[in-house]
């Protein structure tokens, strides 16, 4: 059996159920493939697979908090520093009642090769709790998030391992998670990114993912000679990539007609009403069935069904396996030319097989998507000199970066012969830098 095919039932037959991370390691193990079989003997004498399946720590610890009646409610915080090869961990705490071991695990794997594509000294790590801020007050929130970081803090630092926000950690969860982390350790450091802008926050950072995500798109499209402009797009989602990447669809002349939450999703033909989006989600905390109030001519439907709409371009940019064969087939019908993930690994494997088999261009997460880290990592730079850089100067360097990640992901899938086969490019170009490094730092 090949070297890549005995890690992967390895990873199998060690982590059961915990499917999304298998997903994400056959995905990636697949794609490398061609550079492990050209060198397969000394991959396998210096167990570099193994070394890169395997989280260099894995944390899983009690967040006892007391909600509003003076109930003690117990949930479950998971920290997983993958791979410091490059930098100090560095990814998202997830905050969603689905979260477990092998979701964080599946995030922080695919964070090192997305962290290495950024071009920034990054390694990777995920972390997240079951615990769920919908419906809770603030005061409960500050509850949980400080009961969080009174134990996490022990692991945590500015040149050891960064958290940020990710799906239920915005800025409200950021700001208590800093508080307790200052109160505890007596610091005032670059610990978290994502922070507000009068603590160390960096401008742009809440714009970075879904404006990267725009900014990757078009360079693929205009190297492909096809203008974002006039394209009709469909977004999945409402939470902070999902809306940045409207608005600047919008500033470059495309039309998001979707946007979808847990619940249902909206069609607005006129494209969609940011300022609208805005006020629901990040002021009022609502849910979607409020956009008709706003826009009496727009649909709003249960469940699930952004991917059935005929668009040119799909972003989807809420959550994993959002997008499958049946939906690929759909946009396939309806003759999109892409699909560009916003989200971390929402499109399964066999969608991503199907789209590209009927040439449909596919940027995958850990490229399309690696704005946002990078932008925390340029927060990061910001917080070590002192300083803050203006709105233009952040949004310059995020742009240039989504532009780098585009070429050196095209440059690595050409170099194979895999043209415009952009999961092998993201794969092996995201690999090639952390094996180096790992390789020169002998066998820790
Ligand atoms: P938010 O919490 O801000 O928004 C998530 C959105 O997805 C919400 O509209 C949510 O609806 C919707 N959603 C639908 N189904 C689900 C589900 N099963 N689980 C969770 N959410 C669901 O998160 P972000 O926008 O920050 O994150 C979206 C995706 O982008 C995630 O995959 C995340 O890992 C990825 N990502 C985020 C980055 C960032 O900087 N924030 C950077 C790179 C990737 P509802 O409100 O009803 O729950
Ligand atoms: O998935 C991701 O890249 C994020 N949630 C952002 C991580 C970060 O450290 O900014």
């Amino acid at each position: 059996m090949s070297y890549v095919d005995e890690v992967i039932e390895r990873v199998i037959r060690e982590n059961p159920a915990e499917p999304e991370f298998h997903q994400a390691v056959k995905e990636v193990l697949q794609s490398l493939r061609v550079v492990v079989e050209a060198n397969e003997e000394q991959y396998r004498r210096d167990a570099i697979l193994e070394r890169i399946v395997n989280p260099e720590r894995q944390l899983k610890f009690r967040v006892p908090w007391v909600d509003d009646k003076g109930q003690v409610q117990v949930n479950t915080g998971y920290r997983i520093q993958f791979n410091s090869a490059i930098g100090p961990y560095k990814g998202g705490i997830r905050l969603h009642p689905s979260v477990n071991t092998g979701i964080i695990k599946f995030l922080g794997f695919e964070q090192v090769f997305k962290n290495s594509l950024t071009g920034l000294p990054i390694g990777g790590g995920k972390g997240g709790s079951d615990f769920d801020p919908k419906g809770k007050s603030d005061r409960e929130v500050m509850a949980f998030c400080q009961s969080f970081i009174t134990e996490l803090y022990r692991y945590i630092g500015a040149d050891t391992d960064v958290p940020a926000g990710d799906i239920g950690t915005g800025a409200r969860e950021i700001g208590y998670m800093y508080g307790q982390y200052k109160r505890i350790r007596n610091v005032f450091e670059g610990v978290l990114t994502g922070k507000g802008l009068s603590y160390g926050g960096s401008l742009a950072r809440k714009e970075a993912t879904g404006y990267g995500l725009i900014y990757i798109t078009d360079e693929m499209l205009r190297c492909h000679g096809i203008d974002i402009k006039g394209k009709t797009v469909a977004v999945s989602g409402a939470g902070n990539v999902a809306i940045y990447a409207i608005e600047k669809a919008h500033q470059l002349g495309a039309k998001v007609v979707t946007c979808s939450d847990s619940t249902g999703w909206v069609y607005d033909k006129d494209g969609i009403d940011l300022a609208a989006l805005k006020e629901i989600k990040e002021v009022k905390r609502a849910r979607l069935t409020e956009y008709k109030n706003y826009r009496p001519n727009a649909e709003y439907h249960e469940g699930k069904g952004v991917w059935s709409v005929k668009v040119d371009i799909a972003l989807p940019c809420a959550t994993q396996n959002e997008l499958n064969l049946e939906d690929a087939k759909m946009l396939v019908k309806n003759g999109a030319i892409a699909v560009c993930e916003g989200a971390n690994m929402p499109t399964t494997l066999e969608s991503t097989e199907y789209l590209q088999k009927n040439g449909v261009y596919f940027i995958p997460g850990k490229a399309a998507n690696a704005g946002g880290v990078a932008t925390s990592a340029l927060e990061m730079s910001q917080n070590s000199e002192r300083l803050s850089w203006s709105f233009e100067e952040v949004d310059a360097k995020l742009k240039n970066i989504m532009v780098n990640i585009y070429h050196n992901i095209d440059k690595a899938a050409k170099k194979y012969g895999f043209t415009d086969n952009f999961v092998i490019g993201a794969n092996i170009a995201g690999f090639e830098k952390v094996v180096d490094a790992m390789n020169a730092q002998g066998v820790v």
